[in-house]
Order: structure tokens, then C-alpha cells, then sequence
């Protein structure tokens, strides 16, 4: 993945818990590079050792980890340049989940060696929807719940999700269940 992500779990790590324990963490995932270059490409094995070195230095499991940082990337990408980016995909979490892959094919455009992932909105109920994450990459579904709750946050909106399809039951792609209401909303 491009080293937005590794830079944004530095980030992450860094803000809560300090410069010590990122160093502690990086040591144990055998990241000997001084800093991740955002624009450059890096195994996707680079992203799951920080993430297993964090769960072991930290003691919280990796899928905490991974929701952890979901709602933090939203932050993160926010300030880090990709503001506009976000503000033109949608002014509420429904919106935005409709438009994931027109920012993603946004980004392609520019970054070729982007693997995007696609999300498919089928609408339940007035405010419910079922969210369909298809990747090339395995293991993510807790960072995607983290991104929904993050997108909860940036539109003040309460969301409620669970996992209803997993992969690693064998299906081909993970799904949820979100339930969302507009906090300002009665
Ligand atoms: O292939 C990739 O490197 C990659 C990196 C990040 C693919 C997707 C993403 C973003 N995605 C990560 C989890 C899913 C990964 C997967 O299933 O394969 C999160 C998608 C998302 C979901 C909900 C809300 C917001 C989301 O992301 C917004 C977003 C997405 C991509 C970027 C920024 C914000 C982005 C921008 C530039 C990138 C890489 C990603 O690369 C750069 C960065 C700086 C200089 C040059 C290239």
C-alpha cells in the first residue's frame, strides 16, 4: 500500500502513546527505514507487521488496532491533504459510502499503483444500508468498521454497524449492516 497508511499508524501510535513506544513498535516489526515516503509503495506485509508489533507492544488485538486506525485514517487524510478530496464525496455518510469508488478512481488517476478496494450501498430502510466491501487485500473488515465509525464522526452522525458477511467464513466478499442517524436530527 502507498505509504500514506504506514505514515498514518506512525502518526497514530506517535500521538497517543509517544516517540518511544512508536520506536519500541517499529524495532519489533523490523521496519529498518528511517520514515515512509507517502508516495511510494510498500509491501503490504510492511502495514501487518506494524500493526502485529503495535497489538503485542500495546497489548490490544490487532482487530482493535485496525478499527483503532480506520477512524483515525478519516482524520488523518483529512488534514494531510486530501481534505477536498473527502468534502467532494458526499456531504453525509450515505452519500459518501455511494461515492467510495468514484475517490478511489480519483486517486488512480494520479497514483496508477493505488489497489482500490469497492463498496456497493443497498438500502434497507430509510436509515439503514448494507454495506458491501469487496478488496484484493484480506483481513481489513475491522479497519473498515473503523472507517464507518470515523465517517460517523466527521458527519456527526450515530452509526451502528455489524459485520453480517466474513470472508474468513468463506464467503467472497465481507458485509454490514449499518444503522445511522443524523445526531442533529430528532
Ligand atoms: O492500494 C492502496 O495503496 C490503498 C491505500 C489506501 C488503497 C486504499 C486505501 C484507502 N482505504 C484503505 C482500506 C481499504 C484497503 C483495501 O481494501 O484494499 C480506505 C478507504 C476509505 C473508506 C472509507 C472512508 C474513507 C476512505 O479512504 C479515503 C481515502 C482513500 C485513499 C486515499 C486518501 C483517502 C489515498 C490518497 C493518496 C494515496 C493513497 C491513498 O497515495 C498517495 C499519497 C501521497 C502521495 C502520493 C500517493
Amino acid at each position: 500500500m502507498y505509504g500514506l497508511v504506514n505514515k498514518a499508524i506512525e502518526d497514530m501510535v506517535r500521538s497517543n502513546y509517544g516517540e518511544e513506544t512508536w520506536q519500541e513498535i517499529k524495532q519489533l516489526a523490523q521496519i529498518d527505514l528511517e520514515k515512509f515516503v507517502s508516495m511510494e509503495g510498500y509491501p503490504d506485509d510492511v502495514t501487518h507487521r506494524l500493526v502485529k508489533a503495535a497489538s503485542q507492544v500495546l497489548s490490544i488485538s490487532p482487530s482493535k488496532i485496525m478499527e483503532a486506525f480506520g477512524a483515525y485514517w478519516v482524520q488523518y487524510t483529512a488534514q494531510e491533504g486530501y481534505g477536498e478530496l473527502l468534502d467532494m464525496s458526499g456531504d453525509d455518510l450515505p452519500e459518501f459510502l455511494e461515492n467510495l469508488d468514484n475517490l478511489h478512481a480519483r486517486v488512480s488517476v494520479s497514483f496508477p499503483k493505488l489497489s482500490p478496494p469497492s463498496f456497493e450501498c443497498e438500502e434497507e430502510q430509510e436509515n439503514a444500508l448494507t454495506l458491501h466491501y469487496h478488496s484484493q487485500r484480506e483481513g481489513l473488515a475491522p479497519m473498515v468498521i473503523g472507517l464507518i465509525e470515523g465517517l460517523g464522526e466527521r458527519f456527526e452522525t450515530e452509526v451502528k454497524i455489524q459485520q453480517t458477511q466474513d470472508r474468513n467464513d468463506g464467503f467472497d466478499h465481507d458485509s454490514f449492516s449499518i444503522e445511522y442517524k443524523d445526531k442533529s436530527a430528532k
